[in-house]
C-alpha cells in the first residue's frame, strides 16, 4: 500500500514574523500570557526583533487590532491574548462572546493564522491555573499554533 502524503506544519520555524496582540484589562493574567507567547516562539525558533507587542485596553477591543494588524500583512501569524473572567463582571458574556465573534472571521478573511489565546473562565483561580501554573500556559500553547500553522501554511504553498 502507498504511503498516504500528509501535511503537517513543523514546530521549528526560521524567518517568520509574529505579533502579540494582548489586551491591558487583568494585565495581572495576560502578562503571564505574552510572556509564556514571547518564550515559546523564541524556543521555537523565532527572532526576539520579529516578535511585536500590540496592547489593546480589554478584549473587547482585541477584534479591531487583530484586523488592523492583519490587514497590514506585515506578520507571518498573529497570537491574540487576553483574560475574561466572569466573576469580575455582569457582562461577560457580551465581552467574550464579541471578542470570540470577531476575531474567529479575520483569519480566514485575510489568509493569516490568528492564534486564540484568550482565557475565558469563570474565576481568577481558573485564570492564575491556565497563565502558567498547573494547567500551563495558555498563552505559550496558541503561539506553538501558530508556529504550526506558518509552518503548514509554507508547506501548502510548495505543495
Ligand atoms: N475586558 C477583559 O479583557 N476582561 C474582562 O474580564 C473584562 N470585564 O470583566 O469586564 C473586560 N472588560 C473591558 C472590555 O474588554 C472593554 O475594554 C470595555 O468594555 C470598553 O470597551
Amino acid at each position: 500500500m502507498s504511503e498516504i502524503k500528509t501535511y503537517e506544519g513543523g514546530m521549528v520555524v526560521e524567518g517568520a514574523r509574529f505579533c502579540l496582540v494582548a489586551s491591558r484589562f487583568n494585565s495581572f493574567i495576560v502578562d503571564h500570557l505574552v510572556e509564556g507567547a514571547i518564550d515559546a516562539l523564541v524556543r521555537h525558533g523565532a527572532k526576539r526583533e520579529d516578535i511585536h507587542l500590540v496592547k489593546t485596553p480589554g478584549a473587547y477591543e482585541l477584534p479591531l487590532a487583530v484586523q488592523q494588524v492583519a490587514a497590514s500583512q506585515r506578520y507571518d501569524a498573529i497570537v491574540a491574548l487576553g483574560a475574561v473572567i466572569r466573576g469580575s463582571t455582569p457582562h461577560f458574556d457580551y465581552v467574550a462572546g464579541e471578542c470570540v465573534k470577531g476575531i474567529s472571521s479575520i483569519s480566514l478573511k485575510h489568509e493569516i493564522p490568528v492564534a486564540f489565546g484568550v482565557l475565558t473562565v469563570d474565576s481568577i483561580e481558573q485564570a492564575v491555573e491556565r497563565a502558567g501554573t498547573k494547567a500551563g500556559n495558555k498563552g505559550a500553547e496558541a503561539a506553538l499554533s501558530a508556529v504550526e500553522m506558518v509552518n503548514l501554511l509554507r508547506g501548502l504553498k510548495q505543495a
